[in-house]
């Protein structure tokens, strides 16, 4: 293993926030194999951050009505909070709108273009000439050729999943204002990636057939065999690192072109504060350059920064690009549009305190050579039979018995027990995993020495032999005592929280990985150890039931006709509304409300009695609009003051698509006082 090790982790998009698939298919793995390195010595840089640019981001912001940057900000932080609460030790989560990477990436992009790596290429694209933008791919909506789903996008048709150009959709459309766009000529900088095809079939296809995962060695060779194009490494949009040229007003860098610059300013970032050399990461031969990724992203990590590396040259080249399958979730695709997914940050809420049986059962099923399913039984399942029946069951009764027998002082036991073994076997056996990014495997062998300890224990019965033979119950917690510190210790990289509570327990610091493997005796007899503290607790039926209702709800309202329509209110029963007064009425006279922009105040005509009703439609109509108009009231509702004004009833109103309300009226008019129901 070389002595530094620069380890990035996809830059998630902000443009919502992470779910357990980015975290069992990126993050956490990615986190496993940090902390790992950390412990063995070497020199780690660990770097993250939040993908701001792209159309991803732009389509968010024109959804939820609110700007590119609002989006950007709101994501950032939820996504980085969630990092953090479980435990993802990034030496620096940064972002693409910081001003360094900006920088860190125009710079990159003039080294290219002054070293002539670009070609310019004029070529013709869909403009909206009422907006005044060229349209990106995913802003172009039209009938897809293959299916005919009317609903096809410039780039994809999600129905048949055929990839599409612009020019291939049968009645484009802009899905900025609806019109038909028109084609229009502009210029754009390509970096010619088929010049590269030579290099990459060496370094990757010559080079990596044997540590390379097949997914991604399999990939890059069917990109290779089909032959590369050149590719735009800028776009014409208003979103994203202006184009550092001065003919190239209105255009910004490709978002595949700046994001993964991304994690060298985002390095860059953190040296300057940690009194560290960026160079030494990136350019330096003893450091070795390791990309965490998903499936979908093995493109770009492969081919096209690499070719974008080697055009600056002087750039090393990834060691190794270990790239995740999918994770599905209940036995359907993840999906953030259909919010079908458990969130990070509804997670760490919904169970506080329990990061690590997350990480735990994401671990275990880790998509890593083919797409894996989470389910919450399973969750259940892999926290109450394994992280508490055995991890937490035999730390425990370590713990414990060693404060009832010995109060807590590690008893005397023989220095070079054979059980000893086990703990450099596991360790042993976790670095080969991991130097091979086979995640599951290791966690597996972190297990099987807890579930070692626990037969063991099981077997000595200290809580028997301590009677008639108290120096066999000696050695059996001795031992037991060396396997807890052994776990304490190897699983840090899987189980963070739970190691530090685990450490503090036994009194111990955290050792380098090379210390545990020796099999060497880890803590000597007449070591105290601290109070016995719960490492996990039992998950209930309960709270199981209560995930896979959110889910049900989810599934129910993804029926929706109207997707911006609220779920369904509590139910009530008919007496329940038969207590609800609502009547037909005329509004006889509408004024304005002083100092008061929202509200009317009107008097209307209940057919009962004539009264005065105030209520927040001044923005939708005018006073004069609305005498004569006649309307549904409840009637039965508490008088409220409203800026002075008793207001006795409430008029029924509803919102149209524009946000203006309108009153809700009878069909055919009514005579006034006429009960509804
Ligand atoms: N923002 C994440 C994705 O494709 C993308 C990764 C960038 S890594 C430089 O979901
Ligand atoms: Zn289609």
């Amino acid at each position: 293993m070389s002595e530094r090790k620069m380890i990035t982790a996809a830059l998630p998009y902000a443009n919502g926030p992470v779910h357990i698939g980015h975290l069992a298919g990126v993050y956490v793995p990615a986190d496993v194999y940090a902390r790992f390195c950390r412990r063995t010595g070497q020199d780690v840089a660990f770097i993250c951050g939040s993908d701001e640019h792209g159309i991803p981001i732009t389509i968010r912001a024109k959804k939820e009505g609110v700007t590119p940057q609002d989006i950007v900000d709101k994501y950032h932080e939820i996504i980085k909070k969630s990092f953090a609460d479980l435990g993802i030790s990034f030496d620096e989560y940064s972002r693409t709108t910081a001003p360094k990477h900006y920088e860190v990436s125009q710079d990159f992009f003039k080294t290219l273009y002054e070293k002539g790596k670009f070609t310019e290429e004029v070529s013709e694209q869909y403009f909206d000439e009422q907006a005044g933008e060229f349209l990106a791919d995913r802003y172009i909506v039209g009938t897809c050729p293959s299916c005919s789903n009317e609903n096809a996008y410039g780039d994809q048709c999600e129905k048949c999943g055929s990839t599409l150009s612009p020019s291939e959709l049968i009645n484009p459309k802009s899905m900025l204002s609806g019109n038909v766009p028109v084609l229009k000529e502009t210029k754009n900088w390509y970096l010619p990636l088929n010049e590269y095809e030579d290099f990459l079939n060496t370094w990757i296809i010559d080079g990596h057939k044997e540590d390379w995962k097949p997914n991604v060695y399999g990939q890059v060779k069917s990109w290779l065999n089909d032959g590369l194009k050149p590719r735009a490494m800028t776009r014409d949009l208003n979103w994203g690192v202006p184009v550092p040229l001065p003919d190239a007003e209105g255009k910004v860098l490709y978002v595949w072109f700046d994001a993964p610059i991304g994690y060298v300013s985002f390095t860059q970032e953190w040296a300057a504060k940690n009194g560290k050399n960026w160079k030494d990461y990136w350019q330096s031969d003893d450091s070795e350059l390791i990309h965490f990724i998903g499936k979908d992203n093995i493109v770009f990590h492969c081919i096209i920064f690499p070719a974008m590396m080697k055009a600056h040259g002087d750039y090393k080249m990834p060691k190794n690009v270990p790239a995740f399958e999918f994770l599905n979730l209940e036995n359907d695709k993840i999906s953030t549009s259909r919010n079908w997914a458990v969130w990070a940050h509804e997670y760490v809420e919904d169970f506080p305190g329990q990061q690590d049986v997350l990480r735990y059962a994401l671990l275990s099923s880790a998509p890593e050579t083919k797409d894996n399913n989470f389910t919450w039984k399973d969750f259940q399942t892999k926290n109450n039979s394994e992280l508490v029946g055995i991890f937490g069951n035999f730390i425990n009764r370590v713990a414990v018995l060693i404060h009832k027998y010995y109060n807590g002082v590690v008893p005397a036991g023989p220095e070079n027990a054979p059980e000893l073994g086990e703990i450099s076997k596991a360790a042993g056996e976790i670095r080969q995993y991991l130097e091979h990014f086979e995640f599951r495997n290791a966690l597996s062998s972190m297990m099987n020495l807890a579930r070692f300890g626990n037969q063991y224990l099981q077997t000595e019965e200290p809580w028997k032999t301590i009677k008639d033979q108290p120096e066999k119950a000696a050695h059996a917690l001795f031992v037991s005592a060396q396997i807890a510190v052994g776990l304490a210790q190897i699983c840090e990289p899987f189980l963070p929280f739970s190691a530090q509570k685990l450490q503090q327990m036994f009194n111990v610091k955290q050792m380098d990985w090379q210390t545990v493997e020796l099999g060497e005796m880890l803590i000597p007899a007449g070591h105290q150890i601290h109070e016995a503290t719960l490492l996990f607790s039992k998950i209930e039926d309960e709270t199981i039931e209560k995930q896979i209702q959110k889910l049900e709800n989810t599934k129910q309202s993804n029926k929706k006709t109207n997707p911006n329509a609220n779920p369904m209110k509590e139910e009530i029963t008919f007496d329940d509304f038969t207590k609800i007064d609502l009547r037909t009425a005329t509004i006889l006279t509408a004024e304005k409300v002083e100092k008061a922009d929202k509200l009317l105040k009107f008097t209307v005509d209940t057919g009962v009695d004539v009264r005065t009703v105030v209520s927040g439609v001044a923005e939708s109509f005018t006073p004069e609009e609305c005498v004569g108009k006649q309307v549904m009231i409840l009637l039965n509702l508490a008088p409220r003051k409203i800026r002075g004004i008793e207001s006795q009833g409430m008029l029924l109103l509803t919102t149209k698509s524009d946000g203006k309300l309108s009153f809700v009226t009878p069909d055919d008019q009514v005579e006034n006082g006429v009960e509804i129901g």
